[in-house]
């Protein structure tokens, strides 16, 4: 697993300067829980039998529905990530003109709007849940506005309701970037029930993974059907033509099968993500200036990452406590920066503008995702703790 860090430079990347100065084995922020392999070699003894390898085979259709099943919604398609989930979704949706979205997110929620040929409309977070501020939705709203892509960042809740009833004040649809929040509830259930659609990303940093993957979740069966077309190229259900301009979007059996084996352990993983999330908390809970998220509305979280805020009283800034961190190889991560709105393709919106998102900035400067996943000891995280705790000035 260390290699794999190693060789890829992606979002942020621990630097030579924050080269580890101890001999600990390296802690990432996070590592997929993986089941024994022998497990999975009666399905692909299946797959082979069948040689039926995707376009919607077995284990596809499988995973479809014990995804539904698990996760208490009607209507799932499977994608081969997330990003082509999300391209996808606001394809059905038809959207055109202006959609109004986070800039505290992953750059994929914003960059699929301009596959869309859409322009992202940034508004602030709340400097709580991170997520969109509903009070500032409406400032934003023009008459270009057609959607509104929260995002359940961390899968931590949006405030659902107040997003709900400004797109039925205003006319707009609600597409939820839900790439986090497998598994996480409110008191209606799954998250993923709110909004007029909501996607998953099933990447391999995510809770529940299939190598990559994703999906788009929907309401009705018509629906569903004409995103099975999208993903498919815009195939006639008969496949002897093109309607539609689609994508190639699909999973494949093996990415299914692999679904449906960690489907088994997902439980497991989860309850093991919130023991951690509570050591975290409980150990972190003493130190002045050291803020953890709680989720607003929450009734069950997946615990899908750690977040921390490293504020003033903390008497030590973020980046020298992340470097800290580093150089006793505990290697979080600062996400979500850089803001998307301070990416190049995006910094000259006119709401890309700092001075219309100030909390954003703010907490972009302050957070540290700390490692979570299923197989972190609790010597490790009582380490970290530790680190955290020795380094307030
Ligand atoms: N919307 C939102 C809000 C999202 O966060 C994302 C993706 C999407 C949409 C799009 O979904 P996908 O198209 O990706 O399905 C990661 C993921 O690549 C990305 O899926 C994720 N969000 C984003 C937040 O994080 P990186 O560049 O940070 O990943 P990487 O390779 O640096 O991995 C982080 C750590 O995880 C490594 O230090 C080691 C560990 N790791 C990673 C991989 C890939 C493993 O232990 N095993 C692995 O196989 O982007």
């Amino acid at each position: 697993m260390a290699k794999h860090a190693q060789t890829r430079k992606t979002w942020e990347q621990p630097s030579a300067a924050s080269a580890p100065a101890s001999d600990r084995q390296a802690v990432y922020v996070t590592q997929p829980a993986l089941p024994e392999l022998e497990a999975f070699l009666p399905y692909l003894q299946e797959i082979w039998d069948s040689h039926i390898l995707t376009n919607g085979g077995s284990m596809h259709r499988r995973l479809e529905a014990a995804l539904c099943a698990y996760l208490g919604v009607e209507h799932i398609s499977l994608f081969c990530n997330g990003t082509q989930a999300l391209i996808t979704a606001l394809q059905v949706a038809g959207l055109s003109g202006e959609v109004i979205t986070t800039p505290y997110s992953f750059v994929a929620t914003a960059h699929s709007l301009l596959w869309n040929n859409l322009t992202p409309v940034f508004v602030d977070i709340d400097p709580h849940t991170l997520n969109l501020d509903p009070a500032r939705i409406e400032a934003a709203i023009t008459e270009k506005t057609t959607a509104i892509l929260p995002v359940h960042c961390y899968g931590y809740p949006c405030d659902v309701e107040a997003i709900r009833a400004i797109a039925e004040r205003h006319g707009l649809q609600v597409i939820y970037d839900a790439a986090h929040a497998f598994g996480a509830q409110d008191a209606s259930g799954s998250l993923l029930r709110h909004g007029d659609l909501a996607i998953l990303s099933f990447h391999a940093t995510k809770v529940f993974s299939t190598f990559e993957g994703g999906a788009i979740i929907c309401r009705d069966e018509a629906t569903k059907r004409r995103i099975d077309q999208l993903k498919n190229f815009g195939l006639s259900a008969d496949g002897t033509t093109v309607e539609v301009t689609g994508t190639n979007g699909k999973l494949s059996e093996i990415h299914a099968a692999f679904g449906l084996l960690q489907l088994q352990g997902v439980d497991e993983a989860l309850e093991k993500r919130r023991r951690i999330d509570q050591r975290y908390r409980a150990g972190l809970a003493g130190i002045a200036g050291i803020r953890c998220i709680q989720g607003v509305g929450e009734t069950v979280g997946n615990h899908a990452y750690f977040p921390i805020l490293v504020e003033p009283e903390f008497g030590v800034g973020r980046d020298a406590l992340f470097a800290h961190l580093a150089a006793h190889n505990i290697h979080g991560r600062r996400y979500f920066q850089p803001l998307i709105s301070g990416l190049p393709m995006y910094r000259e919106y006119p709401s890309a503008s700092p001075a219309n998102l100030p909390v954003a900035h703010q907490r972009v400067e302050q957070v540290i995702c700390l490692p979570i996943y299923p197989d972190l000891d609790d010597a490790t995280v009582d380490f970290i703790i530790g680190l955290i705790a020795g380094a307030a000035a």
